[in-house]
């Protein structure tokens, strides 16, 4: 196909249940299937295991998330299988069991209340070079939120990694397609770039999340405990957000103009992720202030709300996907224009 992603995976295909015994234990849903407990029979060792349906889309989840392992901020995969279950052919992709669980719950559940900003910036920083590793790969996740945000294991030295790519998309950079194999005649625009606008929805979470990290809400939700209304979406696709002093006062300035140019809804003047690993709030984390944060207070007064906070992100990252793509489409027109023109002046 020439997308650089249709390349077959190496499966297994002897039954996972030869290897694993697989658990009844739900880890969670993912967007194409479930994660379960498995434990290796050799060793007794416990890994997650995700089961998906073998349609396409499973098959591009999982060749992306191969081809991003070799970065230490993204969740392993040990091994994927091939294997016919009740009648359905599926894949079965063996995870490393990132025992630590979700970022935001391991912030909530801080003994000390001592999270500081520091802290905040080194997070950040892990979280900024997975999405470098990505987006130098040409992959854009599409669905960075804190339940794709999982450590390793509790306690000091875990590693926090990004897992998920059932958004996952490849775009126009693989060499592939820079040796055509298409007669450019017939090729669609955006086959041909650009391919920033995928990126860039990446960034605007990476807003999010920072923002939340901050101050323990998030940044569309600042009166919280109030429903969804039509006014806050109007928000959210404005990108009207406010630094309430409560929380924001002895947050630094850095750190407020690194969120400004994550949250602009121009895609075109969003920060891309090379922009941001220059940021002095990320390059220089370890010089960050160690200014205590509202964080894990407010994560904790919120605990009864944060389902819903995760479900109204959810469709916030969702309505961003599609903006994106709205302005994709409406560049990808403009670009025709501008051949179009040129040929008018030629004549
Ligand atoms: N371990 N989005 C939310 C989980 N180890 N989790 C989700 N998509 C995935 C679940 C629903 C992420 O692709 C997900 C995916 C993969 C995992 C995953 C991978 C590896 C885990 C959907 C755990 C875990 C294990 C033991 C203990 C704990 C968590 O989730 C905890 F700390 F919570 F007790």
């Amino acid at each position: 196909m020439g997308d650089g992603v249709s390349k077959p995976i190496d499966t297994k295909k002897v039954l996972i249940t030869e290897d694993y015994i697989i658990s009844k234990q739900v880890l969670g849903l993912g967007i194409n299937g479930k994660v379960v407990e498995c434990y290796k029979r050799d060793t007794g060792e416990k890994y997650a295991l995700k089961v998906l349906r073998d349609v396409a889309k499973a098959r591009r989840e999982i060749t992306l998330h191969v081809k991003s392992v070799s970065c230490r901020h993204i969740v392993q995969i040990k091994d994927v299988y091939e294997n016919v279950y009740s009648g359905n052919k599926c894949l079965l992709v063996v995870m490393e069991c990132m025992l630590g669980g979700e970022l935001f719950t391991s912030i909530q559940e801080r003994a000390d209340n001592a999270f500081n900003e520091r802290e905040a910036a080194a997070i950040m920083k892990d979280i900024v070079v997975a999405i470098a590793f990505l987006h130098g790969q040409g992959i854009a996740h599409r669905d960075i939120k804190p339940e794709n945000l999982l450590y390793d294991k509790k306690g000091p030295g875990a590693i926090l990694k990004l897992t998920d790519f059932g958004f996952a998309k490849h775009t126009g950079s693989d060499k592939s397609l820079n040796t055509p194999c298409y007669t450019p005649y017939y090729v669609a625009p955006e086959v041909l770039g650009p391919e920033k606008y995928d990126m860039s929805c990446d960034l605007w979470s990476l807003g999010v999340i920072m923002y939340i990290l901050l101050c323990g809400y998030p940044p569309f939700y600042s009166n919280h405990g109030m429903p969804i209304s039509p006014g806050m979406k109007k928000r959210i696709r404005n990108g009207k957000y406010e630094f309430p002093d409560a929380e924001w006062s002895r947050v630094s300035s850095q750190a407020k103009h690194l969120i400004q140019k994550l949250l602009n809804t121009d895609p075109d003047q969003r920060y891309n992720i090379n922009e941001v690993l220059k940021h002095p709030w990320i390059d220089q984390n370890t010089a960050v202030p160690q200014t205590p944060l509202c964080t894990t207070g407010i994560l904790r007064e919120e605990i009864e709300n944060w389902v819903d906070v995760k479900e109204e992100l959810d469709r916030a990252i969702a309505e961003r996907r599609i903006d994106e793509e709205q302005v994709k489409l409406k560049n990808v027109q403009a670009s025709s224009n501008k051949l179009l023109e040129r040929r008018r002046h030629k004549k």
